[in-house]
């Protein structure tokens, strides 16, 4: 590639120029996905970066082989197209080991990047806050590290370089190699101090008695799209993979006049790397805090149930399955999409389950009664509060036992100090009562 020496001044308006495939790795696919599908997908995540994408195409990979994956007749063929066509990055939508991409990019002459890479080059183009930048500068680093190949992500671009097309050459490797592991320790010790200052707002933010609720789904459901609808906010949604990466929280009020803390998060994807999830752990850390969980789904897309598995799979890698499940909304978005006979009998299947809700985030069909179902879902929850009730106060006492589950009581000087399982309706009756505000434990 003729344009490597060049650390700078690659011409930034010039698109490059990449193609996209899809292996179809036959006796070891168990994914219920077509390989077209798959393949709409990653060419959605190709394009989710700046890149002009010239070709995506599926190809039969019969055996796998360890050095290359792909066989000699294949990697002959696209030599040629690459070459005639001056393809510059060639993506390859599957896990490759470092030899195996290291193989491709010397016979190709171009830059492979696997769909790992692809997702963390997203991931990097979209971070905005300090902690969902330093997440995804460490989870490249360390995906870079492991391999021995020409870099290309943020190191370049801190030297000034322009993206990945800008790179150094081979020689620069182990200058490369030492200023990685430099740059974890420091990663790394950024990040404690950053998640220490999180910590400390979460915990500010605990005593203050406003439940969280949520949103998590597959990329591109429609998060953003319902989180502004309900914030009158606008946050960035758009018809992109991978378009939130930074989760953002604001207040909503429910009919009841109840306020809530609605959050949209990141998106999940298929065979998400774990690198990623492990760094995204803390990034997610409101939704392990959630009251309620929303699954915003896209019941328009053909992959849809698949696209449900996916997000209970990363759900459960996060830990999050297991509490959550009773609190947990389906909605099912996108309705507007719908065919008039599909939407009619989804219709009444999601009215067979009070936690289901059809709507669409863009005409704002069911939106509201999405309100409600939270609503009810926290009436119905119990939350541990911890407060005082002055010795004058006997009858607010008594209320408390008839309607909570107290789990301690200690005889202060002033009054009873009590920590208590109950209802938030209840907690809301018992403050409008009583006079008496609890904190949430
Ligand atoms: N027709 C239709 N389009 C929708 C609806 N909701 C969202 N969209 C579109 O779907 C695309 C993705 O919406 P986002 O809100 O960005 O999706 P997201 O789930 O936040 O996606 P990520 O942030 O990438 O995880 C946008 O083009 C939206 O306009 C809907 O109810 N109907
Ligand atoms: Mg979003």
């Amino acid at each position: 590639m003729g344009s490597q020496q060049n650390d700078g001044g690659v011409d930034r308006d010039k698109k490059v120029r990449a193609i996209v495939l899809h292996p179809e790795l036959k006796k070891f696919s168990t994914s219920s996905r077509s390989a077209e599908a798959r393949l709409e997908e990653a060419y959605g995540l190709a394009l989710a970066i700046d890149l002009d994408i010239v070709l995506h195409e599926i190809i039969k990979v019969s055996r796998p082989k360890p050095s290359t994956l792909l066989g000699s007749g294949i990697i002959d063929k696209f030599h040629e197209y690459i070459h005639d066509n001056e393809i510059e990055v060639v993506i390859v939508d599957t896990a490759l080991t470092p030899v195996q991409q290291r193989n491709l990019e010397n016979s190709w002459e171009a830059k492979v990047i696997d769909r790992t890479g692809l997702i963390l080059e997203i991931f990097g183009e979209r971070a905005r806050t300090k902690e969902g930048k330093l997440q995804v500068d460490l989870a490249q680093l360390s995906y870079q590290r492991s391999r021995l190949v020409r870099s290309w992500t943020h190191l370049e671009r801190q030297r000034g370089g322009a993206g990945f097309m800008g790179g150094p050459g081979e020689r620069q490797l182990e200058i490369d190699r030492r200023l990685i592991d430099e740059r974890i320790v420091r990663l790394k010790s950024d990040l404690e101090l950053v998640k220490k200052t999180r910590e400390l707002h979460r915990s500010a933010r605990r005593k203050v008695p406003f439940p969280i609720v949520s949103l998590v789904g597959y990329t591109n459901a429609g998060k953003s799209t319902l989180f502004n609808r309900l914030t009158q906010s606008d946050v960035f949604a758009e018809n992109l993979l991978f378009a939130t990466l930074d989760p953002t929280m604001r207040r909503v009020n429910l009919p009841s006049g109840r306020e809530i803390i609605l959050s949209d998060t990141v998106g999940f994807i298929s065979e998400l790397p774990t690198d990623l999830i492990a760094s995204f752990r803390a990034t997610l850390e409101e939704v392990r805090e959630a009251n309620v969980l929303v699954h915003v789904r896209d019941v328009s897309h053909e992959d849809t149930d698949a696209q449900k598995e996916d997000v209970k799979s990363v759900l459960k890698d996060l830990d999050l399955d297991r509490d959550i499940q009773d609190n947990m909304i389906e909605v099912w978005n996108k309705s507007d999409l719908l065919p008039e006979e599909i939407k009619s009998s989804l219709e009444i299947q999601s009215g067979h389950n009070q936690n289901t809700l059809l709507c669409s985030a863009i005409t704002g069909e069911g939106c509201d009664e999405f309100l409600a179902i939270v609503e009810q879902l926290l009436d119905a929850q119990n939350l541990v509060y911890e407060f005082e009730v002055p010795y004058s106060d006997g009858a607010a006492l008594s209320w408390l036992h008839d309607h909570g589950n107290v789990l301690e009581q200690k005889h202060h000087e002033d009054g009873v100090w009590i920590s208590i399982s109950i209802s938030q309706a209840d907690a809301d009756k018992f403050s409008s009562k009583f006079g008496i505000l609890p904190d949430v434990d």
